[in-house]
């Protein structure tokens, strides 16, 4: 759902280096050549800068740094996630935007992303700071014909889709997920994920799962709060992250997984979230609604359970639960 100037734009991303002349920009997507020349003024005004090459056309030379459905779009593979892009530069948050769109009926990967939440929210209304520009705040949209009872299971999948993504974006450090919600990098949180559901009594109507990830925050972005608990990618790669990259990396994998799931079962997903689970092996403090747990993380069942061995060699199962480690 690209608009004209988005297609345009779209163009010079994957043109690189070559110029692009006018006349071929018009041809290509039939609009006049004045039409296409008033595109250009709008992404200039945007941010984006044109070199004008001689008798050959133009090249994108600037970019501004932001999540726009053409850039993410120009690193897609997807069929069906990501192509419809809702982008926005500032929300409440994206969860309360996908809600209202996937009741208008939303198609299954519609994609909230936004460059800051001035009221982001983690589980159980805690606050996910937002900082703007600097991360990645998003909630897919996405329409499995699956019971209610298999929610929690997409967080499990979104998870192993992200700390792929991340591990082919980054190379100078290790992600790991800790159960359910989070990724690590270091024992600090780079991750947060929150998935939400409209649903009949016996039938998903849609999935929110919403991905917070913080991308290029330095140390003192942070709030006092977060400063020795929360890190980003680019702290720890030690380089500027490509969030326009990052954003369809995980869409690419999410799309990929979620098909295996609903195609396979949980079988194939629990083996890649094990692959790179933190949890599992550990020594663990679970928190839920009614007790604290505390024993031996011995690994997530079918249903994504995770399930702890008490000192007495008890295993109980947690559906939902804050670990400490
Ligand atoms: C989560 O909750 O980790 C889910 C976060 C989901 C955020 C995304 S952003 C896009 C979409 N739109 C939204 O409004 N939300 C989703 P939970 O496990 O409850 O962790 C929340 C806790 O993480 C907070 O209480 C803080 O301690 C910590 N925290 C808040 N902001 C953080 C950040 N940017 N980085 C690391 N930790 C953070």
């Amino acid at each position: 759902n690209l608009t004209m100037k988005d297609e345009i734009l779209k163009r010079f991303l994957l043109a690189k280096d070559n110029p692009i002349s006018g006349q071929f920009l018009a041809d290509d997507l039939g609009i006049s050549r004045t039409a296409i020349w008033k595109h250009l003024q709008t992404l200039q005004e945007e941010g984006y800068v044109f070199e004008t090459i001689k008798k050959k056309g133009y090249v994108l030379v600037g970019k501004p740094d932001k999540v726009d459905p053409a850039r993410i779009n120009s690193f897609l593979t997807t069929e069906r996630f990501g192509r419809n892009i809702h982008y926005l530069d500032e929300v409440t948050s994206t969860q309360s935007i996908a809600h209202e769109l996937a009741r208008e009926g939303a198609v299954d990967g519609t994609l909230v992303i936004a460059e800051t939440q001035t009221k982001g929210k983690g589980r159980m209304a805690r606050p996910w700071e937002s900082t703007k520009g600097k991360g990645v705040w998003m909630t897919i949209i996405i329409r499995p014909d699956v019971p209610p009872s298999q929610a929690p299971q997409f967080t499990l999948v979104a998870a192993v889709a992200i700390v792929n993504a991340i591990k082919s974006i980054c190379k100078n450090f290790m992600p790991s997920i800790k159960w359910p919600n989070d990724i690590l990098i270091n024992g600090r949180k780079c991750t947060g994920i929150l998935t939400e559901m409209l649903a009949e009594m016996d039938r998903v109507d849609a999935l929110l799962i919403g991905i917070g990830i913080n991308a290029n925050q330095q140390q003192d972005d942070f709030p006092p709060d977060l400063q020795t608990i929360a890190t980003s990618l680019s702290i720890e790669e030690k380089e500027e992250i490509n969030r326009p990259q990052l954003v369809a990396t995980i869409l690419n994998y999410l799309e990929l997984y979620c098909d295996q799931y609903i195609r396979e079962g949980f079988k194939p997903i629990k083996a890649l979230w094990e692959e790179s689970s933190g949890t599992i092996g550990k020594q663990i403090k679970a928190t839920t609604l009614r007790e604290v747990i505390e024993g031996k993380a011995i690994g997530i069942t079918e249903n994504g359970v995770l399930e702890i061995q008490l000192e007495n060699g008890e295993i109980k199962g947690v559906y939902s639960a804050d670990i400490e480690i």
